[in-house]
């Protein structure tokens, strides 16, 4: 399991800077490790109280969550393994973050998502680009910029309710990369038919916690993210990328190390650099 940072020690998103995280450092991130003075904020936006997408409150009568199981038609299951319930409350697998509650995530516990990683070569005159430092073919990749934070990152959603995760995938880089909420039937259709060709090969490249922002001690992001290479990029050459819905910047992105990116989306393309032999 992996260590988390951006989910610690700042002020949580998209509260205009009321919510501040209790500071956590290094060695208190464990849940082994007592901390008598750790007192997080409960925080649990009202941007998601009443959404079909959000679980209920703890306290509700009504709401009796089967952790670690497939619930229903929520998925509870971890993809970290059994996570623990203290006190009635899911713990954050990786450990303390600062706040508990479940902040602007809809779940108790795991929030599903699906990250689609679309790239190709870069290429000049039909020749790849090398990288004049590393000797290696550069990699480019399909960014978005998101709407809340500003950051570029990888097109991921939350996976619906029952919705198998080669459509989330699909179905996300659609509506982020190319804005087909907003196109007309007939559009839509073209779009789905070019996706399917670039999606029917796809190779798991990560799966399991992510370092998002917005995580908190009872309620946490997770994801898989899937590679759809283009060889030849013929391809996804022929792509028109729209930002849409959630996302208002899309673009092919020159993979590198140095790249500023949402949450730990580049410790997914690092995986991709060696898998590929490509300029990191
Ligand atoms: C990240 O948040 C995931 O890796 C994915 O990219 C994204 C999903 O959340 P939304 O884009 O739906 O906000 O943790
Ligand atoms: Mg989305
Ligand atoms: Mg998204």
């Amino acid at each position: 399991i992996m260590f988390h940072y951006k989910c610690r020690n700042n002020i949580y998103p998209k509260t205009d800077g009321k919510i501040v995280r209790f500071h956590v450092p290094d060695d208190k991130v464990s849940w082994n490790s007592p901390y008598p003075i750790y007192n997080p904020t409960l925080f649990t936006s009202k941007c998601i109280v009443g959404q079909p997408w959000a679980d209920l409150d703890l306290n509700a009568s009504d709401f009796q969550p089967n952790w670690n199981s497939i619930d229903g038609y929520v998925n509870r299951i971890s993809l970290t393994g059994m996570y623990e319930i203290k006190n009635g409350y899911p713990l954050n697998p990786c450990g303390r973050t600062g706040i508990t509650g479940r902040g602007v995530l809809g779940r108790w516990g795991p929030n599903h998502a699906a990250d689609p990683i679309v790239t190709r070569w870069k290429k000049s005159k039909n020749e790849h680009v090398f990288n004049k430092n590393s000797d290696k073919p550069i990699l480019q990749f399909v960014a978005i910029q998101r709407k809340d934070s500003g950051e570029w990152a990888l097109p991921g959603g939350m996976v619906d309710s029952g919705e198998v995760i080669s459509t989330t995938l699909k179905r996300e880089f659609m509506e982020e990369a190319m804005d087909l909420l907003q196109k007309s039937e007939e559009d839509a259709v073209k779009i789905e038919k070019e996706i399917e060709e670039i999606f029917n090969e796809g190779v798991e490249v990560f799966c399991g916690y992510v370092d998002d922002p917005r995580n908190t001690d009872n309620a946490w992001m997770e994801t898989i993210a899937t590679l759809f290479h283009d060889e030849k990029g013929d391809h996804v050459g022929m792509l028109k990328l729209h930002a849409g819905d959630d996302a208002v910047g899309v673009k092919w992105v020159d993979l590198d190390q140095n790249l500023k990116l949402y949450a730990n989306h580049i410790s997914f393309l690092e995986k991709i650099a060696t898998k590929l032999k490509c300029h990191w």
